[in-house]
């Protein structure tokens, strides 16, 4: 559902699609609330991974993209600036602990709820403890994802016309990258490559980045007319990313990504 903002632009106040629905079986009260908007990739992550573990949660009722031009922390709701001091989103609200307590930072959530589930419904996104190297060869794919990926993308949909072409570059650079990286994990071990390897169960890489290359074939394919990198495994691995249950179920519209984009 759009509305229309001041400025003209329109804007998205809830998810629409898959996501509509999976947002709609998640508003009674429970012990996690996920506080969030319907656009926000950082969310995203946060979500997928909820819906993975099989944790269970309720989506804040500001699943919806507050107004980004609002930088005033004071014009917060006061809600969310308990739960996340800066009053962004993704956090996640306690209400196990008295008074409730609070996590923010999306990778720092994604840690925690590794550990939660490694505790409670024993499912994790992780090679085992047992095998420290499979599970550093998932950190360095985590990092590069947050250090080079991530940033090369938000280059890429900011840049000025004239700088587009070397932004563009950068960003299939940062996935050449990753590339490199799944293909070290295929040789060296057999159980860090998630889905890049066909077979293969999810791992924190895929949740990492899947929102991005998601808007990659959404936000940066209409407003820079980009193509995500040919290759009959890329390809696949794209294919088993966006299709998996987790992920497609907080999937709005493509309509959705590039209205709020537009901003
Ligand atoms: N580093 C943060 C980034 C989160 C973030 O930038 N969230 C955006 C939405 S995508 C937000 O809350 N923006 C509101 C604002 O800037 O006021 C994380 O990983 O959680």
């Amino acid at each position: 559902m759009a509305s229309t903002a001041d400025t003209g632009k329109t804007y998205h106040r809830e998810c629409t699609g898959e996501a509509y629905k999976t947002a709609q079986a998640h508003i009674s009260p429970k012990d996690i609330t996920l506080f969030a908007s319907c656009f926000c990739p950082f969310v995203q992550r946060i979500w997928v991974a909820l819906e993975f573990y099989g944790i269970d949660y309720r989506l804040g009722h500001r699943l919806r993209c507050f107004d980004l031009d609002e930088v005033d922390p004071y014009k917060k709701p006061a809600d969310l600036l308990e739960v996340s001091p800066k009053g962004l989103v993704p956090a996640l609200r306690l209400e196990t602990y008295k008074p409730p307590r609070a996590v923010n930072e999306s990778t720092v959530i994604l840690e925690f709820l590794e550990d939660l589930a490694s505790s409670t419904v024993k499912r994790s996104l992780l090679p085992p403890v047992t095998d420290p190297y499979a599970r550093v060869l998932i950190r360095l794919q985590l990092d590069h994802v947050n250090r080079t990926l991530v940033p090369a993308f938000y280059r890429f949909i900011q840049a000025q016309e004239e700088s587009q072409i070397q932004t563009g570059k950068e960003f299939v650079q940062a996935i050449d990258g990753l590339v490199k990286l799944f293909q070290r994990a295929a040789q060296e071990t057999n159980s860090s490559c998630g889905l890049w390897s066909d077979g293969g169960e999810l791992s924190l890489t895929d949740v990492m980045v899947a929102p991005w290359l998601f808007r990659a074939t959404n936000v940066l394919a209409h407003y820079r007319g980009f193509m995500l990198p040919e290759g009959p495994q890329f390809r696949s691995y794209m294919e088993r990313l966006l299709n998996y249950p987790a992920f497609k179920r907080t999937c709005s519209t493509a309509d959705l990504y590039i209205d709020s984009y537009e901003r």
